[in-house]
């Protein structure tokens, strides 16, 4: 229900000429230490947990789905509520995302809300997947990934939705759209999210191979904008925000959407018929397997 409320609000940038008249008013007011010890709040669900300053006007959403903050239909369903609120409160000029689970960002969708389900659950699960990438990518906040671990496939993408990338320098931790390695196909819209980020040749050769790349070979090809020390992950993404929040929002909030409107217009014009496809392609016996096989060596891997 709380999802159905939510689908139906337009993505950030969409209304975004109608807000310019508002976007003044983003700006950080002075105010009294006492005020500011009430200007903090914070909204948790079980999957998530955000916590908002309006005294510098940025929020922190920690994703706290154990083990591997899996993007199931309820955890994409929480995600959605809280950005829509944020987006809602024009006091909220920023975003940092990131994980409470040590060593992975995100494992990218919940592969068990793919697998063995009945086609109108699918639906809705990939429902819920377009509307976060809505509304992330069409945010009209500026949003910092703190990739603190791995993050594959879906993980990837909510971190390309973002406008900055800063990932820890730890070796052990990947990033990329490996949807192939899975026997899957990444849709249109994860593939133009990926040129967005790094150009249509390094996305070609990424999604036909499947590959997960190092932070310090996702730093080369520009898939992430920064890499630092494990533990200063969230302070640089904290004072990133900061450099950002210098520039008028109108202007920025403008430029983003000449940048990503095309985008988001080819997904906004396909939703029905990219669920169908989603649908069809997923059910697939075929499909099914490879996803079984696939959950099996994670499993394997595991022991
Ligand atoms: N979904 C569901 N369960 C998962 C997922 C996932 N994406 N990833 C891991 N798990 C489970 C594991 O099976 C394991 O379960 P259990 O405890 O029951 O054995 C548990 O989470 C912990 O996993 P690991 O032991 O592997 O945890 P590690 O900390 O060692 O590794 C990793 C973390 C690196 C994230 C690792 O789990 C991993 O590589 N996971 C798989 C990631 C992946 O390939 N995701 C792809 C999902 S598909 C997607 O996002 C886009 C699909 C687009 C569809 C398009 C179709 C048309």
């Amino acid at each position: 229900m709380a999802l159905r409320a939510c689908l139906r609000t337009k993505p950030g940038l969409t209304g975004l000429l109608s807000q310019l008249s508002s976007c003044s008013s983003h700006g950080a007011a002075r105010m009294s230490p006492a005020l500011v010890a009430q200007r903090r709040s914070s909204s948790t669900s079980q999957k998530i947990k955000v916590d908002f300053d309006q005294r510098t006007g940025v929020a922190v959403m920690r994703m706290q789905s154990p083990p591997v903050n899996s993007l199931s239909l309820e955890f994409l369903t929480d995600v959605c509520i809280a950005l829509e609120k944020l987006e809602m409160d024009k006091s909220c000029r920023g975003l940092i995302v990131t994980s409470s689970q040590p060593k992975v960002f995100s494992a990218g969708l919940d592969i068990l809300d793919m697998y063995g389900k009945s086609p109108e659950h699918c639906a809705e699960f990939w429902k819920a997947v377009q509307e976060m990438w809505l509304k992330f990518y069409g945010s009209n906040m500026i949003t910092i990934a703190a990739v603190n671990g791995s993050s594959p496939a879906g993980g990837c993408l909510l971190s390309m939705t973002c406008d900055y990338r800063i990932m820890a320098d730890n070796p052990r931790y990947s990033i990329g759209l490996n949807e192939t390695q899975l026997g899957i196909v990444a849709p249109f819209w994860f593939k133009d999210t990926m040129v967005n980020t790094v150009g249509h040749r390094t996305t070609e050769m990424a999604l036909q191979l499947g590959l997960l790349y190092s932070p310090a070979e996702a730093l080369k090809i520009g898939l992430v904008d920064r890499l630092v020390p494990e533990d200063q992950v969230l302070t640089t993404a904290t004072e990133t925000m900061t450099k950002w929040l210098a520039i008028p929002d109108h202007a920025r909030q403008l430029t983003k959407s000449m940048m990503r409107k095309p985008t988001i217009d080819k997904l906004t014009s396909n939703r029905e018929a990219d669920i169908n496809n989603f649908v069809k392609f997923i059910t697939k016996d075929s499909i099914q397997k490879s996803l079984g096989m696939y959950l099996e060596m994670l499993k394997r891997r595991k022991a």
